[in-house]
């Protein structure tokens, strides 16, 4: 196996024998064949949609749920995955026979031609793994493209179950993976189809920033009870609001709490997810912390996307984590949406029943709720304290968490920023400073949480407010700095989605990733000014003074 898409990669260069966050080499395989196949479907569908031949909504569909499927810690279920390869040779085998019927040419890439015979799965998965591509700096490109992908297909699908699509990013999508799968790609049409991820990543955040307002109203500033009540629960994991509101719709009346696992907690900010009484609170931090948390859990949990880490054999709670949409492990119960959306619960809440109450671990109240309309609702005395100089700097430390100890520069870097700068959160990495109590600045918290890691996307909006409010010729000469923390591949597309908003000076930490290539770097720092983190002595001098 060979995989180097997180920033835990082994030695920082890439897991060759098992992935350190669990995954098998047979997995492994399977996503590797399981993307091949997407990068067919793309590439046939591309050439179909350049001739002008529609080819609906499923291929769409598919693409993006199996872009997902590979992302880190969502699917560990070889099974499932192998499910999916055959659903994509059957699609693809349609759009052959359209391309065939329509007269449309298609590239004689491999992805194309191969015949998705089951006899040979083994085999392509093998041929088809990221080594497949030995220029180093070729095959940085390509899979900074397809991490970027990963990240956005996972937004686009979370939107996508609140009705909202959008054919052009599925457009871009087929685009993107037919110029990857093209082995005569140069450098230059692999950087412009890296910086144009970024523009789409811009679109496809928006895109569910709008699903979810539309859906659950805009996040409001909200106090987030930490502790537990006395009733038993059921704990909400990943990032799917459709997820956590219809299990609030079906826990209600039921005498069963719900509560929200790491980058659930947003689900509290919206009006309407957080008028359900029983929803009771956040519990635990962020997703490398489940193996303690869930043992004193007690109840049911529910994961609607990553990140999942396997359970050791001991773990109690194994028979009673249930997977939907693009997660999975083998063993645990997958519960599939009917053909209108809908999903029962009912078999988590009669498990809960039968459960004891949550075991207490922390007390009090985390403040949330800061996404873009809030912000701009506190806009006057946002703009007042920057001017008066009560706020010096704003410091984006969005994210994601992660089990490395040297991520503790992260608590160490908030802790001591001087009392004069804002932290602008989103994403797991929160969970790294949340719980310090910096206080506030003239009634303004120090650390904004704006939400999940796709809300990230509220910084850029309120990064645009106030270049206008300032009249800045340039983002950059804001007084805002970038300090981002970065685990798996949505981090990637924020990334890369920051860039193309013409970010510079970027941070990320707490390493760089193992995918980009010596020379993609140089080209990452000559025009971005992307870098790393250093001490926090040191970056504290570089980025507040
Ligand atoms: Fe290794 Fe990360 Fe890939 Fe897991 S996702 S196999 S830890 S690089
Ligand atoms: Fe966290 Fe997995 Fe990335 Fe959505 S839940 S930010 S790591």
């Amino acid at each position: 196996m060979f995989c180097f898409q997180c920033q835990e990669t082994a030695k920082g260069t890439g897991c060759t024998i098992q992935g350190v966050c669990g995954k098998k080499a047979d997995t492994s395989r399977w996503q590797d064949l399981l993307l091949s196949v997407v990068r067919g479907i793309g590439t046939i569908a591309d050439s179909l949609r350049q001739a002008g031949v529609k080819t609906g909504q499923e291929v769409g569909d598919y693409i993006v749920d199996s872009l997902f499927v590979t992302i880190t810690n969502a699917n560990f279920d070889d099974q499932a995955i192998l499910n999916k390869v055959d659903k994509g040779v059957q699609i693809k085998r349609e759009l052959l026979d359209l391309a065939v019927k329509n007269n449309v040419s298609l590239p004689d890439y491999q992805e194309v031609k191969w015949g998705g015979e089951k006899s040979d799965y083994e085999a392509e998965g093998n041929r088809e793994s990221i080594l497949r591509n030995e220029n180093e700096d070729l095959r940085s490109l390509k899979e900074l493209t397809v991490l970027g992908l990963k990240g956005m297909a996972a937004y686009y699908e979370h939107a996508s179950r609140l009705d909202q699509r959008n054919e052009e990013i599925v457009a871009f999508m087929e685009k993107a993976l037919a110029t990857i799968s093209n082995p005569a790609a140069d450098m230059d049409t692999l950087l412009a189809i890296v910086l144009e991820t970024g523009k789409f990543g811009v679109d496809t955040m928006a895109l569910l920033d709008k699903a979810n307002t539309q859906a659950y109203g805009n996040p409001e500033l909200t106090k987030v009870n930490i502790g537990t009540g006395s009733r038993p629960g059921i704990l909400i994991s990943g990032h799917d609001l459709k997820d956590i509101q219809m299990l609030l719709e079906q826990t209600e009346g039921t005498g069963i709490d719900v509560y929200t696992h790491s980058e659930m907690l947003p689900a509290h900010y919206y009006p309407k997810l957080k008028k359900y009484k029983h929803l009771v609170g956040n519990y635990g931090n962020a997703w490398w912390k489940q193996k303690e948390e869930f043992e004193t859990f007690n109840g049911p949990i529910v994961f609607t996307t990553n990140c999942i880490v396997p359970p050791t054999p001991k773990a109690s709670y194994k028979d009673r984590v249930f997977t939907t949409n693009a997660s999975g492990f083998p063993g645990w119960k997958h519960i599939e949406a009917d053909k209108n959306g809908h999903k029962d619960f009912s078999e988590v809440i009669e498990l809960a029943k039968t459960c004891k109450a949550p075991t207490a671990i922390e007390q009090g109240e985390i403040v949330g709720g800061f996404a873009h309309a809030q912000v701009f609702a506190l806009a006057d005395k946002v703009v007042e304290a920057v001017k008066s100089g009560a706020i010096r700097k704003f410091i984006v430390m969005s994210g994601c968490d992660g089990r490395m100890k040297s991520r503790d520069y992260y608590t160490e870097f908030a802790a001591q920023l001087p009392k004069d700068t804002v932290i602008l959160t989103s994403g797991c990495a929160k969970y790294k400073y949340n719980k310090l109590n910096l206080g506030d600045i003239n009634g303004i918290p120090r650390v904004l949480d704006a939400g999940q890691c796709n809300d990230s996307y509220s910084w850029a909006v309120v990064a645009l407010k106030l270049k206008e409010i300032f009249g800045a010729n340039d983002i950059n000469d804001l007084p805002i700095e970038f300090n981002i923390a970065w685990y798996e591949q949505k981090a990637v597309i924020v990334l890369l989605a920051l860039l193309s908003l013409g970010i510079k000076n970027i941070h990320i930490g707490p390493t760089l990733p193992g995918f980009v290539s010596p020379n993609v770097l140089k080209v990452l720092i000559d025009n971005f000014g992307l870098g790393t983190i250093t001490t926090v002595e040191e970056d504290l001098k570089t980025m507040v003074g």
